[in-house]
């Protein structure tokens, strides 16, 4: 998916941070670079840095511990970011020492105030030193540096306009707790310098990576309605995160038509259809009335030109069949959004940070933490039966999930819904809801009846069999958008010509 290109916002504050304080620093970029650890290890030992620092993510926890050890042991290693902060806070002090052996600190929370001079002064020590900044925020965020998006490659620029969400927000989430004292902005003027950088910088295409960019009140809803209509003068396309709410109300006031055209994708924090489903997970929402609200939003949205994407949890530890089915039906009934084999996967991850962490932590035989993942058991049988059926026909899925994502990215981003090309996507957007329903539903039912092991292959051969012929449908849809559009985005494409058609399988 096009959004797994973007750089790392923070490791551009990070650096900034650094070099407005007149410390020098090189960025070693994996994401943007496509970089293997050998390769980031190779560049390290050419460059030979007297401080090596890590923006640490759940997933990398290893990568960056193999990257510390391979390097000789006189430099300082210092690791920080959201997953580095809360895993450290859960650790006892002799589980981080043993730990985070492989280094010489752990930063918690943001860098803005009182980094540069931390760092100055560090000495190394024996064992890894923990330092709490998480109480100590950027309260005006227009203190923040205006980037210049000028050292990373990516066709997508990155550009944070706020941090933060409600305080006591989600229990799934990490940002309340990241940013206990909720949500800050930066001014219209002082985002409108960064996106003169931007736009500079040659790119046409931003991912504001904000949690919640539309913020929590009328207030900050005008706020981002500003921007965006800063970036439609300028001929920006963005890709926005907010919540349900805010998209009501922006329509409500007649606001969302001033999106048309600018916001081509909203990532939606629905994360659910079910009210079960939305207590279990500790959505912090108005629960009764959130799917007649998300339904509406999302109606708006593509009333108004913008593609949404959902924010969708279907698995917890305690989901029922009963709330998955009621899910899909939802999902299938509503403007095909059953298309994304992606809504129906996805299991809530039980991170660090989190009230479900603290929850589940007395439990420890729920949360496990191996390979880079965190994994738990379904405490119901046949719901963990329905996972252990989606997770095989996965490799399929994922495929066209990728096509139908940058099908849809490519339509809302050129505007393109009302052609022969549009009316095509909404048949193959139709088919793979199908499927994927058909298939969810037919998971379900033998997972009830304990199927039969036949019955099983018969239902994986028949799904992967028709996933394989949307292989070629979509790729020629994609070729007649690419035809008729103005604004494209090579990267995704170059990986799609790489996609085999499928037609020799058939
Ligand atoms: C943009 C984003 C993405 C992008 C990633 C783009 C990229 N290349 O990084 C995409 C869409 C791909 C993505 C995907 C996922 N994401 Co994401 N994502 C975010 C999001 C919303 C914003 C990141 C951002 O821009 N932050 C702004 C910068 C400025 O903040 P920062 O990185 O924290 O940096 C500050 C400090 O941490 C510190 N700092 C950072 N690095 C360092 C290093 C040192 C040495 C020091 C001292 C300090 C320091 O200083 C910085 C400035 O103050 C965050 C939420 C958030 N608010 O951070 C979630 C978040 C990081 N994602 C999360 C998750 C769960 C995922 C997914 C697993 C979701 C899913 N189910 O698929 C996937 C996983 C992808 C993968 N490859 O594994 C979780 C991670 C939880 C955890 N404990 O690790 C977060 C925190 C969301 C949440 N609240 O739960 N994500
Ligand atoms: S609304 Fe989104 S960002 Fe805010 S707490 Fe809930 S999940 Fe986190």
């Amino acid at each position: 998916m096009n959004w797994l290109y973007l750089t790392s916002p923070g490791i551009h504050y990070l650096r900034t941070a650094l070099e407005l304080n007149g410390i020098k620093t090189v960025l070693i970029d994996k994401v943007d670079k496509n970089l293997t650890t050998d390769e980031i290890i190779q560049i390290l030992q050419n460059i030979n840095p007297e401080i090596i620092l890590f923006n640490q993510f759940y997933s990398t926890r290893e990568e960056i511990k193999q990257i510390c050890i391979s390097f000789p042991k006189n430099a300082i290693r210092g690791i920080g970011g959201h997953d580095a902060t809360f895993h450290s806070m859960t650790l006892s002090e002799n589980e981080f020492s043993q730990q985070y052996s492989h280094a010489d600190f752990v930063w918690q929370g943001e860098i803005e105030n009182g980094f540069a001079s931390f760092i100055r002064n560090f000495q190394k020590k024996d064992s890894p030193v923990c330092v709490n900044n998480i109480n100590n925020r950027v309260q005006d965020l227009n203190d923040l540096p205006v980037l210049k998006h000028d050292n990373y490659t990516s066709e997508l620029a990155f550009l944070v306009t706020s941090r933060g969400c409600m305080s006591g927000g989600c229990d799934f989430c990490t940002t309340p707790n990241f940013y206990h004292d909720g949500w800050r902005s930066r001014s219209v003027a002082h985002v409108s310098h960064e996106l003169r950088n931007i736009k500079a910088s040659g790119r046409f295409h931003i991912n504001i990576t904000d949690d919640n960019f539309l913020g929590l009140g009328e207030k900050d809803l005008m706020r981002g309605v500003d921007i965006i209509r800063r970036c439609g003068e300028e001929g920006l396309k963005l890709f926005i995160m907010t919540s349900v709410e805010q998209i009501v109300k922006a329509d409500r006031l007649g606001l969302l038509k001033e999106f048309k055209g600018t916001v081509i994708k909203v990532f939606l924090g629905v994360e659910n259809f079910n009210p079960s489903a939305l207590r279990k997970l500790g959505k912090k929402v108005d629960i009764e009335n959130h799917t007649y609200n998300s339904l509406s939003a999302l109606n708006e949205l593509y009333d108004n030109g913008i593609s949404p994407h959902l924010g969708y949890i279907n698995f917890n530890p305690e989901t029922s069949c009963d709330e998955i089915e009621h899910s899909a039906h939802f999902l299938h009934q509503h403007n095909h959004e059953a298309s994304l084999f992606n809504y129906f996967y996805t299991k809530m991850g039980i991170f660090e940070g989190t009230k479900h962490h603290e929850r589940y932590t007395g439990r420890k035989d729920c949360i496990d933490f191996h390979g880079g993942n965190y994994s738990y058991e379904f405490h119901d049988r046949n719901t963990a039966a329905v996972f252990a059926l989606l997770t095989m026909v996965l490799d399929h899925a994922r495929l066209i999930d990728f096509l139908h994502f940058e099908a849809t990215h490519l339509l809302y981003m050129n505007q393109l819904a009302e052609t022969s090309a549009g009316k095509k996507y909404i048949e193959l957007k139709k088919r793979s809801s199908e499927q994927n329903y058909e298939f969810f539903i037919n998971a379900l039912e033998i997972s009830r009846k304990r199927g039969s092991l036949n019955v099983i292959l018969d239902l994986i051969d028949d799904y992967k069999r028709k996933t394989r012929r949307m292989i070629p449908d979509y790729k020629k849809l994609i070729q007649q958008i690419v035809g008729i559009s103005t604004h494209i985005l090579r990267e995704p494409l170059a990986y799609m010509d790489k996609i085999d058609t499928g037609e020799s399988w058939q």
